[in-house]
């Protein structure tokens, strides 16, 4: 096969990828919205916020996208959907399997690759690798105006660095179990009056609506997504069925951008 590659040398490589994703940060570092948590209910927020046209950018600590789609169920890589879900996941093309009246198996691959697309195509900004280990608080009134970050290897490798920031006007929590930012905020900002029973055991038929319902503000300028709501609200988990997680990124969005844009 002949084949003429255009040559860019190494200069030129770090130059253009210093330069564009600093510029991507310095537009960044003042957003409407910062998500936490790229799983199944950040990523379904993402997209709806960034569908609206507020200036959305999702944290993720890891360098994949999905949190705990891509692991299915015990690593079989199937989920379960129910209704009305299906109809977020049709929207971002995401193929169903109806074994039963209402009920769909999804591929897990699939699912977490097509709802991050729909989040970037939308306009969201998805930065991967870094942790949000704090938030910024102001008072008059109080509320969370922003977070701190980190890159999750100096993290991981306990170096003593100081953080970023980033403001936002609002900040969803979409960490899943352990509801990581809501917390940290709970413990360090206690005028916020936040306080987190904890999830509760599997109760799935109750735990799905439950989730949906309690999803949203918990704090000014502070929101909870997809298994935070859980932690926060002590509710029932529901295990490898993901129908909740959806619409609980859907309802974020949808209080988020009913008060940014009121
Ligand atoms: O855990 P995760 O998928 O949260 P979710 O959207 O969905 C929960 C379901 O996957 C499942 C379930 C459904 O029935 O029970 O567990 O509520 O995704 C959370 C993402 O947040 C990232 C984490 O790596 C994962 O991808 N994350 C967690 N803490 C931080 C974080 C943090 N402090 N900073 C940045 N990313």
């Amino acid at each position: 096969m002949e084949v003429k590659i255009k040559q860019v040398d190494e200069v030129k490589i770090s130059r253009y990828i210093i330069k564009e994703t600093m510029e991507d940060w310095y537009q960044f570092v003042e957003s409407d919205v910062v998500i936490v948590g790229a799983g199944p209910s950040g990523l379904s927020a993402a997209y709806y916020l960034a569908k609206a046209g507020l200036k959305t950018l999702v944290f993720e600590r890891r360098l994949s996208f999905g949190g705990g789609i891509g692991g299915g169920a015990m690593l079989f890589h199937k989920l379960i959907i129910e209704k009305p879900a299906d109809e977020i996941l049709r929207e971002v093309n995401v193929r169903l399997k109806e074994v039963e009246e209402g009920v769909y198996v999804v591929d897990s691959a699939e699912f977490m690759a097509k709802l991050a697309t729909a989040a970037i195509d939308a306009g969201a900004k998805i930065i991967h690798g870094v942790t949000v280990d704090d938030v910024i608080f102001r008072e008059n009134p109080l509320r969370v105006a922003g977070v701190a970050v980190e890159w999750t290897a100096t993290q991981m490798a306990s170096l003593h660095v100081d953080p970023i920031f980033i403001s936002a006007k609002a900040v969803v929590d979409a960490t899943g179990h352990d509801a990581e930012v809501i917390s940290v905020a709970a413990r360090k900002i206690p005028e916020l009056g936040i306080v987190i029973p904890g999830e509760k055991s599997a109760y799935s038929e109750r735990a799905e609506e439950l989730t949906v319902i309690n999803t949203g503000k918990v704090a000014e300028g502070l929101y909870a997504a997809g298994m935070a709501v859980t932690e926060v609200k002590g509710l029932p988990r529901m295990g490898p069925i993901f129908g909740a997680m959806v619409l609980s990124g859907k309802a974020v969005a949808e209080e988020i951008t009913k008060d940014l844009l009121k």
